[in-house]
């Protein structure tokens, strides 16, 4: 219920503050883009380009079950399969680079691609068993986002149609030779949809945004599994400071499923990082972020920002580790 609570208080928020903007949404203003974990957030002017790069790192710690905090000691019945829980996971770090090209073919449709590299670092309850990593390119995504609607009042709206190839490793293993669990393998195997709908919103010194979509999966991948799909939703605030400075508040909130099937390769009595029942989680975060656009100068055109957030509320399937909280960095510069 804190969800909607949020999202009560942000909607009036934005209808009741949001007065009478003239002219056009524009993007040539620091809140002109969303904060930057916000993905396909703006459009683009026809034979316009833009390149992008983001840096994220997300901080996990200790173990959930459900919404509690347990110690291994509490779970390890649920997984016998190891001694007094030592394989369950302890911390993990995941960093990933993400490269990304927008580029409008029409004042109707922006198309974007994205390449993401990701590195994972987890470590489990036994200090023995070292320390596991994968790294690698992840799924690519390319996207179209077509524009449904734009009023003279800084207002607009548009569809987003992603599409996710299965080009990240889902054979990523151990030092010792054992397949790494779903949450350190690189990609989800299959192809996936991504579509999501945006709502924009700006006046003179505040800027307010909306997105819901989700993640499809197609079929299953080579392992006979698939991830949970993901359903998504974004609400976001942002003040003008000058003309190059704004900041940003954001609530999120997703929910993804467990995973449909199982990799046979893991033995899932093991560890919670192997069970597919323990994948997917409810989670509502809550972001501050920045936004800075160089208009003048030589670095006109270029844009850097960053964002924190942490959860408010989570619930995780099964026994999972603890999201603490996520960095966003990123530079953008558009021609
Ligand atoms: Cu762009």
């Amino acid at each position: 219920m804190k969800l909607f609570t949020a999202i009560t208080l942000i909607s009036t928020l934005i209808f009741s503050t949001l007065s009478a903007h003239e002219g056009p949404w524009t993007a040539a203003r620091p809140d002109g883009h969303a904060p930057i974990s916000v993905m396909g957030d703006h459009m683009h002017k026809i034979g316009e380009w833009m390149v992008s790069y983001r840096y994220m790192t997300m901080d996990m710690e200790g173990l959930l079950k459900g919404s509690n905090n347990v110690l291994k000691g509490d779970v390890a019945g649920d997984y016998t399969g190891s001694m007094m829980g030592n394989m369950l996971p302890k911390d993990m770090t995941m960093d990933m680079h993400m490269f990304g090209t927008m580029y409008a073919i029409s004042n109707k449709w922006t198309l974007m691609g994205m390449l993401n590299y990701l590195d994972n670092e987890m470590s489990m309850q036994s200090a023995m068993i070292g320390t596991m990593e994968s790294k690698g390119l992840s799924d690519i995504k390319l996207a179209g986002l077509y524009d449904l609607a734009q009023w003279n009042s800084g207002r607009r709206m548009h569809l987003n149609l992603g599409l996710s190839l299965p080009t990240g490793s889902i054979d990523e293993k151990h030092t010792n030779g054992n397949t790494l669990g779903y949450g350190m393998q690189l990609g989800s195997g299959t192809y996936d949809f991504h579509p999501a709908i945006t709502y924009l919103a700006q006046n003179d010194n505040y800027s307010y945004g909306a997105q819901l979509g989700g993640i499809l999966r197609i079929g299953e991948n080579d392992q006979d599994y698939t991830l949970g799909n993901k359903f998504e939703a974004t609400l976001w605030g942002a003040r003008k400071i000058t003309d190059s400075l704004s900041a940003s508040a954001k609530f999120d909130y997703s929910s993804q499923s467990e995973v449909d099937g199982k990799d046979t390769r893991m033995s899932e009595t093991m560890s919670s990082a192997l069970d597919p029942k323990s994948q997917g989680r409810d989670i509502t975060n809550f972001g501050l972020g920045l936004n800075y656009y160089f208009q003048n100068g030589g670095l006109s055109g270029h844009r850097l920002a960053a964002e924190w957030k942490t959860p408010i509320d989570q619930k995780v399937n099964g026994v999972q580790l603890e999201l603490d909280s996520t960095w966003t960095f990123g530079w953008q510069y558009a021609w």
